[in-house]
């Protein structure tokens, strides 16, 4: 059996735990113990109580278990890499590291930091959680897997089937990068906008917010170019990603963006990885970022609140 270590008990986390339980050695890793009894509520609306070990990054410094094969880092974007950096000492540096962010931040930094193979996922799987003890399966996505600069195509394919037996359908791809800018580029367009008006993802279409969608896509539009990004679809630039947003916002329509979860629950929010990456190469290429840059202030400002 294959070990693998998930690092940060969220949604994503947990949903990783339950499936993979069954076919490999699984561990937990968080800030605190989880009860040992987990629960997951599946798809069809199952109850699926399974024991999942937990552990601390202290437990693992102190009993220094056997090294995992992989270990999976399902933290929010600004979190991972003192993750990483808290369990570091307890694994051996070649660990391949699994990295299961929103935005492009920790993948390029704790890609180009590790010095073992450093794996990316971007999912559309949908998990929430019921407290310290429940995960519930809400929404059947699929998974990509692939590494920056494709040096590790068998380790993704390796994990890309465990992830698929384990009921998590899942593809290797040599795309990888282009996947998560794609990603980024939609949650830029979303995210920002509902935390700070406190609506669903469905009310961008209204007047009041539809202008503010598109400007906010003409900007990303531009900066997807001179990063090399291609448009959505085989499409056509701005007209590409403003039809692809607008086709998020309608099958999400109901969704409470992650962003706005954040802020309801005064967290920090992800803008650093989202809107930073997107502002940080707009002023490398010298392009206009007025409408992301005020965004990411009208955030920092609410977050400056909490
Ligand atoms: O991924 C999302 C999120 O909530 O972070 C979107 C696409 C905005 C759907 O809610």
């Amino acid at each position: 059996m294959t070990t693998h270590w998930i690092l940060g008990p969220g949604a994503i986390g947990r949903l990783l735990a339950h499936s993979l339980s069954p076919i490999a050695a699984t561990t937990l890793v968080g800030r605190r113990n989880l009860p040992v009894l987990q629960r997951l509520t599946t798809m069809e609306g199952e109850a699926r109580v399974q024991h999942l070990t937990s552990f601390t990054s202290i437990q693992l410094a102190v009993d220094a278990p056997e090294p995992p094969a992989f270990v999976h880092i399902a933290t929010k974007a600004m979190s991972a890499e003192a993750a990483l950096e808290s369990i570091a000492d307890s694994l051996p540096p070649s660990t391949p590291l699994v990295l299961w962010q929103n935005g492009f931040l920790a993948q390029p930094r704790i890609t180009q930091a590790w010095p073992g193979p450093v794996l990316c996922a971007t999912t559309t799987e949908g998990a929430y959680l019921t407290g310290d003890d429940g995960v519930v399966h809400a929404g059947r996505g699929h998974t990509f897997v692939g590494d920056l600069h494709n040096h590790h195509g068998a380790l993704a394919e390796e994990l890309a089937q465990t992830l698929t037996q384990a009921g998590l359908a899942a593809t290797k791809v040599v795309d990888i990068r282009q996947r998560l800018w794609q990603k980024l580029a939609v949650n830029a367009a979303i995210n920002p906008l509902v935390a700070l008006n406190g609506v669903r993802n469905g009310e961008l279409r209204g007047e009041a917010y539809a202008g503010r969608v598109e400007a906010v896509v003409k900007e990303v539009a531009a900066i997807m170019l001179a990063e090399g990004i291609a448009p959505p679809n085989d499409g056509n630039g701005e007209g590409a990603w403003l039809a692809l947003v607008w086709q998020v916002v309608e099958n999400t329509e109901n969704n409470k963006a992650s962003m706005l979860q954040d802020v309801e629950a005064k967290r920090p929010t992800e803008r650093g990885a989202i809107l930073g990456p997107l502002i940080e190469s707009a002023q490398r290429h010298g392009l206009e970022c007025e409408v992301l840059q005020a965004l990411d202030d009208e955030l920092a400002e609410v977050e400056a609140s909490f």
